[in-house]
C-alpha cells in the first residue's frame, strides 16, 4: 500500500524531473516549424565543437603564472583588467589557420556540423563585425575573418556551419555580464543596453553574412529574462527560418535541450538534446593540459549518448597560430575511421530501446535494425534478454561480407522471458567497438519491464525507481545524470519492480556517486546512512560505507562508490518489487544520498 503522499514516477517524469532540475530547457508545444529545422540535427548525431578566441595566446599562463580552471575563462579567472586583456588582439596573428583544413579534419572524423565561439565570454568578435571594433579584422594583425572562410569551406564540404555567442556574458562590455572587476556587479547593469547595442546587432550579422546556419550556440543566460531570450530566439527565426537556436538561451525557449558541459545522461532522454564535450578538461587551448580522453572514451561516449537520443559536440581548442592541437587530430582520426565502418549504427540511429543500460555495452536502432555494440567482446557467444522481434539475419557491421552469425532465439512468453544468443568469432573485428547488426522485421519490439540480465545481475537504476515522497516538501529528484538528488529526508524512498528469471542468491549493492562539483567545499562522498533494503519477503539493514570505487569509461564524470546492502536468496522467477528506504540519513540538508543504481548480483 503506498502512503497518500506517495507518488509514482514513471520514467518519462523521471526524465522531466531531471530536465526541470538541470540547465537543460525546451518548449514543449509541437511546433511543426521546429519539426522541419531539426530534422537535419537529429540525423547528423555528431558536431565540433571549436572554442577559439583570444585566449589562446595566454594559452592559461598569465604574467608568468598558470591560472587554474578552463582556458577561455583566463579572463575572468585572472581578474584581468579589460585595457589589458585587450592588448591581446595585437599578437592574435593566426597564420596558420587553413579553414579547409579544419572542415576537412571534421569531416573525416565523421562531424556533420561546426559549432564555432564566434564571441566567447571575452567579448571579443572572431569575425568582422560592424557593431563592435572589438573584432579579429579590425583589432588584430591578422585582419582575416577567419568565419567567412570557413563558411566558404564548410558549404563546399557538405558541413553545417553554426555559430557559438555568449548573448549574456561579456567581460568587455560595461553592461554585458560577468565582468565586476571593471565594472559594477551584475545587479548594477543596464543589461538591456548591452542585449540591445551588442548582442542582437551582433547576432543579426551573424545571420546575415555567413549563408546558411546550421544552429546558433547561445550559452550562460545569466541575466536575460523570458522576453529577452523569446525575443533572440524568435530573432534567429525570423532572419533564418531553418536555423535552430540551442536550449542554453535561457527559460524553455530554445529548439533543443543542452546537458551541462560533459554531462551525459544515464537515462533516455524523449526529447532532443546535445551534450558538449571537452576532449581535454579546457574548452579553449590551454598548453599544460595534456589530460586527454583517450579513443576507446571518446567513442564510448558518442555511442552512449546515441544510444540515449542525443547528439555529441565534441571540442577542439585551437592555438593562437590557428592550429587544433596535435593530440586532438589524432583522436578525431581514430574517431573517424571507425565511423566510416560503423556509421550506420550512429547517424539518424534512434535510441536503446530498453529503459536500462545493458551490461555489455549499449544499443541503437533504426527501423529493421538492431546495433549491439559490443564494448566488451563475450567469448564467442553472446546473449541478450528481451528481445521479442523476429531475428531474420545477423552480422557483424566491420564484415564487408556481411556473413551470417548463427543465432537462436528461445524463451517462454508465459514468464515473458525472452533470450537470444548469437554466436561469435573468437576476435572482435574492431578494437573499440565492434557491432553485431540484428535484422528485424519493423521497428524494435523489447521487453519494457526491468528484468534480469543474462549473467544474472539484474540492475535497478535510479532513474527508473518509483519515487515515495515523504511530504509534499520533499525536494527529492533527479539530476542530469540521473542520479538521485535531495534525498535529504530519511522517510522518502525509492522502489522498483523487477523480473527474475533465475532463482538464486544475491548480493545487493548500492551505486552512489561523487558529488558533482569536486572543487566544492564539504565531503565529495557522504556515507553512514543507515538503510533498509525490503526485498522477496525479507527485510535487510545496513549502513552506507564505501567498499569500492570505480569509473564508467564511457562517462568519465562519473566515479561510483559501491557500498553492501546485504545479502537475499529468492527462490522462484517471477515478478518482485525491492524497496530503498533510510532509516536514518546522514549530513541531512547537504549531500544526501546520490544514488545511481541498486544492483543484485549473483552471490559467489
Ligand atoms: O562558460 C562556458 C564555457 O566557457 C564553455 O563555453 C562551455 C561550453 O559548453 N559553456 C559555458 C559553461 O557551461
Amino acid at each position: 500500500m503506498k502512503n497518500p503522499s506517495t507518488r509514482r514516477v514513471t520514467c518519462f517524469l523521471c526524465v522531466m524531473a531531471l530536465l526541470a532540475a538541470s540547465a537543460w530547457s525546451q518548449s514543449t508545444t509541437p511546433d511543426p516549424q521546429r519539426e522541419q529545422r531539426i530534422q537535419w540535427w537529429r540525423q547528423a548525431r555528431f558536431g565540433m565543437f571549436i572554442h577559439w578566441g583570444l585566449y589562446a595566446v595566454p594559452a592559461g599562463e598569465w604574467k608568468g603564472k598558470p591560472i587554474p580552471g578552463i582556458g577561455e575563462w583566463i579572463m575572468n579567472r585572472a581578474r584581468i583588467p579589460v585595457a589589458e586583456y585587450e592588448q591581446l588582439a595585437r599578437q592574435f596573428n593566426p597564420v596558420k589557420f587553413n579553414a579547409e583544413e579544419w572542415v576537412r579534419l571534421a569531416k573525416d572524423a565523421g562531424m556533420k556540423y561546426i559549432v564555432i565561439t564566434s564571441k566567447h565570454h571575452d567579448g571579443f568578435a572572431m569575425y568582422g563585425s560592424k557593431a563592435s571594433s572589438y573584432n579579429i579584422v579590425d583589432a588584430t594583425p591578422f585582419k582575416r575573418d577567419p568565419m567567412k572562410e570557413l563558411a566558404a569551406a564548410c558549404r563546399k564540404a557538405g558541413i553545417r556551419l553554426c555559430f557559438y555567442y555568449s548573448h549574456a556574458q561579456d567581460w568587455h562590455e560595461r553592461d554585458g555580464a560577468g565582468n565586476d572587476w571593471d565594472f559594477p556587479p551584475d545587479p548594477q547593469k543596464n543589461f538591456a543596453k548591452y542585449f540591445e547595442e551588442k548582442a542582437k546587432p551582433q547576432v543579426r550579422e551573424l545571420l546575415a553574412n555567413y549563408g546558411p546556419l546550421g544552429l546558433i550556440w547561445f550559452d550562460t543566460p545569466r541575466l536575460i529574462t523570458k522576453e529577452q531570450a523569446v525575443e533572440i530566439t524568435a530573432l534567429v527565426h525570423k532572419l533564418q527560418p531553418s536555423c535552430l537556436v540551442s536550449g542554453r538561451v535561457g527559460h524553455n525557449a530554445g529548439d533543443y535541450d543542452s546537458a551541462g558541459d560533459n554531462q551525459i545522461s544515464v537515462g533516455l532522454v524523449r526529447r532532443d538534446w546535445e551534450t558538449p564535450v571537452t576532449m581535454n578538461d579546457t574548452w579553449g587551448f590551454k598548453k599544460d593540459d595534456h589530460n586527454w580522453k583517450s579513443v576507446p572514451v571518446l567513442i564510448r561516449q558518442l555511442v552512449r549518448i546515441t544510444s540515449r537520443g542525443g547528439n555529441y559536440l565534441l571540442n577542439v581548442g585551437p592555438t593562437a597560430e590557428g592550429e587544433i592541437p596535435q593530440p586532438s587530430v589524432e583522436r578525431l582520426r581514430e574517431i573517424g575511421q571507425w565511423l566510416r565502418v560503423n556509421g550506420e549504427s550512429i547517424y539518424g540511429a534512434s535510441p536503446n530501446p530498453f529503459t536500462y543500460n545493458l551490461e555489455w555495452g549499449f544499443i541503437t536502432t533504426r527501423e529493421g535494425k538492431l546495433y549491439l555494440h559490443l564494448l566488451d567482446w563475450p567469448q564467442k557467444q553472446l546473449t541478450v534478454y528481451g528481445i521479442r522481434n523476429k531475428i531474420r539475419n545477423a552480422y557483424l557491421l566491420a564484415d564487408r561480407g556481411r556473413k551470417h552469425l548463427a543465432f537462436k532465439q528461445e524463451g517462454d512468453p508465459a514468464i515473458d522471458f525472452y533470450s537470444t544468443s548469437i554466436q561469435l568469432p573468437v576476435a572482435p573485428p574492431d578494437k573499440y567497438d565492434s557491432i553485431i547488426a540484428l535484422e528485424i522485421r519493423g521497428g524494435p519490439n523489447v521487453l519494457p519491464a526491468l528484468a534480469q540480465q543474462p549473467s544474472g545481475t539484474i540492475s535497478l537504476e535510479a532513474h527508473l525507481a518509483d519515487v515515495h515522497k515523504a511530504t509534499s516538501g520533499s525536494v527529492i529528484a533527479f539530476d542530469p545524470r540521473g542520479v538521485v538528488t535531495g534525498w535529504v529526508d530519511a522517510r522518502d524512498w525509492l522502489s522498483w519492480d523487477f523480473r527474475i528469471f533465475r532463482p538464486g542468491t544475491y548480493d545487493l549493492i548500492a551505486l552512489t556517486t561523487l558529488r558533482r562539483m569536486p572543487r566544492a567545499a564539504g565531503p565529495e562522498w557522504q556515507g553512514g546512512h543507515r538503510m533498509l533494503v525490503e526485498v522477496a519477503g525479507k527485510q535487510l539493514r545496513s549502513t552506507m560505507s564505501e567498499d569500492g570505487r570505480f569509473v564508467d569509461p564511457s562517462n568519465p564524470l562519473m566515479t561510483y562508490v559501491t557500498s553492501k546492502l546485504g545479502q537475499v536468496t529468492i527462490d522462484k522467477a517471477g515478478a518482485f518489487q525491492l524497496a530503498l528506504k533510510a532509516e536514518s540519513m546522514e549530513g541531512q540538508g547537504k549531500l544526501g544520498l546520490a544514488l545511481a543504481a541498486v544492483r543484485l548480483v549473483p552471490a559467489k
